[in-house]
């Protein structure tokens, strides 16, 4: 054991501050609460409080924060989406993503390392073109690329993939990153927390009270709080906080499972993906494989593993991966996918007011945890939508203007 360690260990102050203070109680009014203590209401939190000098909040989580999907997806972190809109608000996530280790002062292992989306067919190439030129246009760096690339950016691959399924490209988006998910919500939480935002872990939401079409409060399991606003911030538990206050939305909650491997030296510097083999994969700097496939094909409500998501996932990893059929399997877990029609968010104002929504992520939540956290922030503060989710509103689908960014989704559906 490292003496300084040691040292530490045995010493009876220990000058490093905790991540949070445990409050004992809710206090009887907030300026704003925010429902969900996972990244993205974390987020919303340190930059009301950093940004807009808010810091009367409370954070209320029902686990313990990141339990839900901050702590359950596979950390990829891209801006190469397909339209405009997604382009725009993701690019400034990977801007806010680079700076976080930084601000937090706490490493998020935050690791660029390429990102290949991989085409299969004719049609898929079609689409990486069409992306690699939305994303050009917007200063993103993504290309479409030869197998030739692709092989030497990554030798281990079996290009051939069994014969049937051959690679014909890839569209390379070089800022692709990953990061360490958990750490993301601690650091959010531990900046809210260091400027008096209040974190309630263990605290579920029964209720919300809504006078003359406005937000007036929260009730709890741990007793009532006045509030003149709400943020909803809980990914595949949305429907229930929207029945509170009688709002409906086209959300539908699939679960997404990932498992992961035994460690391994480094072999696998990019992050893969191929949405046609439906398997997205990475090596951490433990050097584990993370990896993932297709959401589950209907609608659930629940976080659990099943064998079949492993057996499907592993027969395509060995498509293109034959060399890793002796490797073990240690973990697999779930997360709840709050999809909507068009695959964009929900996001900002909504017909109740003083209750505001960041909802709708499906499979990308974790990569838009600094932009939603700070659009989030700005909507909150002023009361008016950031202009970089004008587009995401829930108005959308009455007035019929959607998103439309399907084409740029890694997992299949
Ligand atoms: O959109 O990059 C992505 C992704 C990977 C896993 C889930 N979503």
């Amino acid at each position: 054991m490292p003496f300084r360690l040691l040292k530490f260990a045995l010493s009876k102050e220990h000058p490093e501050p905790r991540m949070f203070q445990s409050r004992d109680r809710l206090k009887s009014s907030y300026d704003a609460v925010i429902i969900g203590g996972g990244g993205h209401g974390l987020a919303a939190a340190y930059y009301l409080s950093r940004d807009y000098d808010m810091s009367n909040i409370a954070v209320i989580e029902k686990g313990y924060i990141g339990s839900g999907n901050t702590g359950r997806n596979t950390t990829i972190i891209r801006s190469n989406y397909l339209t405009p809109e997604g382009v725009k608000f993701y690019d400034e996530s990977v801007r806010l993503w680079q700076d976080l280790s930084q601000d937090f002062d706490l490493n998020l292992f935050y690791s660029t390392r390429g990102h290949f989306t991989l085409a299969h067919t004719d049609s898929a190439l079609r689409t990486m073109r069409w992306r690699a030129e939305v994303n050009k246009h917007f200063g993103i760096d993504s290309e479409v690329v030869s197998p030739d690339d692709i092989q030497s950016a990554c030798p281990p691959m079996n290009l051939a993939c069994g014969g049937h399924a051959p690679v014909l490209g890839a569209l390379y988006h070089a800022p692709g990153s990953i990061a360490r998910h958990d750490a993301v919500a601690w650091g959010y939480g531990r900046g809210a927390d260091q400027r008096g935002v209040e974190i309630h872990q263990q605290t579920e939401v029964l209720g919300i009270t809504v006078q003359s079409g406005r937000v007036t409060g929260v009730d709890t399991n741990r007793g009532h709080v006045s509030t003149p606003k709400v943020l909803c911030a809980v990914a595949g538990f949305t429907p229930r906080i929207l029945d509170m206050v009688g709002l409906r939305s086209p959300l539908y909650i699939h679960p997404l499972q990932a498992l992961v491997s035994e460690p391994m030296k480094p072999w696998l510097d990019p992050i893969i993906v191929s949405g046609s083999l439906h398997v997205y994969v990475s090596q951490t700097a433990r050097g584990e494989l993370v990896m993932g496939a297709s959401l589950d094909p209907y609608e659930l409500h629940s976080t659990r593993s099943t064998f079949d998501f492993a057996e499907g996932l592993a027969a395509h990893m060995l498509e293109l991966f034959p060399f890793l059929s002796h490797v073990k399997i240690v973990r697999q877990w779930a997360g709840l996918a709050d999809m909507t029609p068009d695959f964009a968010p929900i996001m900002g104002k909504t017909p109740i007011e003083g209750f505001y929504l960041d909802s709708g992520w499906g499979t990308w939540g974790f990569k838009a945890t600094p932009v939603a956290g700070k659009t989030m922030a700005h909507t909150v503060a002023c009361d008016r939508n950031h202009d970089l989710i004008q587009e995401f509103s829930l108005s959308r689908f009455k007035d019929y203007q959607l998103v439309g960014e399907k084409g740029a989704a890694s997992v299949g559906h």
